[in-house]
């Protein structure tokens, strides 16, 4: 396809890390979802990538104009924010207001919300970054929540341009969505787009009522005639390198940690991996995994489930809550069931390197996934990608974008902790055929819609 694609997130894809004793600062591309679907075709189109590189005050001057030598080689953009600005905009805003609002939790909302200004102030600056390197026939891709305000600051600055932007998190209800007070104005934002993308058919129909509740605007199919323009509102579940999982599943290194983490232990193995987040349903996982051993005592000094939590967002006051209440109920519950042998419960609060995170997906029997409110969920086709053993069993949530693709998966309501726990029983218990079928089934589906896809269809509806 011709013209440049224009990259436009939060954070660009690389991690930029200050080298000790004053040697020159290291810029290494990230390994998330993002960063691995948007690397080809970032650079088939000889494109840029925008985004802020992370916070470089530790560095001097030198090691700043370093840092721009090897991002601009690597064809990436940075927008540099003062750390006020990243308190503001990504800590306050971000963070705390939309990302609860749009996982349905009102109750962690600020009782005064602080900042809007800043959020603008930042979003037009990654507008301003896009007007000046853009050409005539690049296409621009803006993501996140982070942004919802990029679209039509662009639209702004160049009338004309070609604007896609994609909600990696959920759309929520109008009546939780319309607590914010600059609901218009996020939506307006937005809508500068000419293509708007969500994970999900439930996320889309959201967005739909709420534009058609606070500005009127109807949807003829999935187009919104919007001031004189068209805008088009489209579903793309977003996938996984699958391949990349399969791969280093089957390689030495994945082999022997899963091997590793199987010694010594007889009994079966669930697992639980996440960033530690109030979305991911961590605290009911836990009780439904002592409602297990309640309901099915058979399991006691057998199981073993194992948590791994990622440290996330702790400068936020409710992420310090969750790790408190996930770390009680850790402790209440070992306590509780634990002999001098044997816990029910391993709990890691730290984030894992890649061939141990693949290992797990390896060694796990049962793969628990029960956020309470998720965009997609990739930690779920990650696992599904990496058993081309066809063993493992998925228990996921019904409020996991996932959920809507992945229904061979052992499908739970995360707030019935009684189902929960039976769906892990059930999984336990699976006869090994059923198993494998259920396993085909998703891995098909997952090797099929793969990131590349996903990155493919976006940019074929946009440039349509
Ligand atoms: P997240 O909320 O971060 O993403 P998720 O989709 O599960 O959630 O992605 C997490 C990623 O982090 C996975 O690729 C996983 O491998 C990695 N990861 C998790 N735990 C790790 C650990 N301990 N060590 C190393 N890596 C770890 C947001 C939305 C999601 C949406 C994605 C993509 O909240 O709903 O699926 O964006 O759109």
């Amino acid at each position: 396809m011709s013209g440049r694609l224009l990259i436009v997130s939060n954070r660009l894809p690389v991690t930029v890390s200050a080298s000790e004793k004053g040697g020159r600062p290291q810029v290494r591309a990230s390994v998330g979802g993002l960063a691995t679907g948007l690397r080809t075709p970032h650079e088939q189109s000889k494109g840029l990538w925008l985004g802020w590189p992370g916070d470089m005050s530790t560095l001097d001057e030198a090691g700043r104009d370093e840092v721009r030598r090897q991002l601009e080689s690597r064809r990436l953009v940075s927008v540099e924010l003062s750390p006020e600005e990243v308190t503001a905009y990504y800590d306050r805003i971000a963070n705390s207001v939309l990302w609860p609002v749009c996982h349905d939790r009102l109750d962690q909302l600020p009782l005064r919300v602080e900042g809007w200004d800043v959020y603008e102030r930042v979003n037009a600056r990654f507008a301003d970054a896009v007007a000046a390197v853009w050409r005539p026939g690049d296409r621009v891709w803006v993501h996140d929540y982070h942004l919802l305000r990029v679209p039509a600051l662009i639209r702004e600055r160049i009338p004309n341009a070609r604007i896609g932007f994609f909600l990696h998190i959920p759309f929520p209800t109008p009546e939780i969505f319309f607590a914010l007070a600059r609901r218009r104005w996020l939506v307006t934002g937005m809508l500068g787009a000419d293509l708007i993308g969500f994970h999900t058919r439930r996320h889309r129909g959201h967005f739909a009522a709420a534009v058609h509740r606070l500005l009127g605007a109807d949807a003829h199919g999935n187009e919104f005639d919007f001031r004189g323009r068209r805008v088009r509102v489209g579903v793309f579940p977003m996938g996984i390198d699958a391949k990349d999982f399969a791969m280093r599943a089957e390689s030495e290194a994945v082999h022997t940690e899963a091997v590793r983490l199987r010694r010594n232990d007889t009994g079966p193995l669930l697992v639980g991996i996440d960033r530690l987040d109030y979305s991911k349903g961590i605290p009911r996982r836990l009780l439904a995994v002592e409602q297990l051993l309640v309901k099915h005592p058979e399991w006691r000094e057998r199981i073993r489930f194992l948590q791994i939590a990622v440290p996330s967002r702790e400068g936020v006051r409710a992420y310090r809550q969750v790790r408190d209440e996930v770390e009680s109920l850790v402790g209440r519950i070992n306590g509780m069931y634990a002999v001098p042998t044997w816990a029910p419960i391993h709990y890691v609060h730290r984030g894992i390197s890649r061939s141990l995170l693949i290992g797990l997906y390896r060694a796990a029997d049962v793969m628990v996934v029960t956020p309470v409110r998720d965009g997609m969920n990739l930690v779920a086709k990650e696992f599904v990608a990496a058993r081309t053993d066809d063993g493992g069993v998925l228990v996921l949530s019904e409020f996991a974008g996932a959920a809507e693709e992945l229904s061979e998966a052992l499908i739970v309501n995360p707030y019935d902790v009684d189902e929960t726990a039976e769906a892990m029983h059930t999984a336990l218990v699976m006869p090994p055929n059923e198993r494998a079928q259920r396993m085909r089934a998703l891995r098909a589906h997952v090797t099929t819609h793969d990131v590349a896809r996903w990155a493919n269809e976006f940019l074929d509806a946009l440039g349509a």
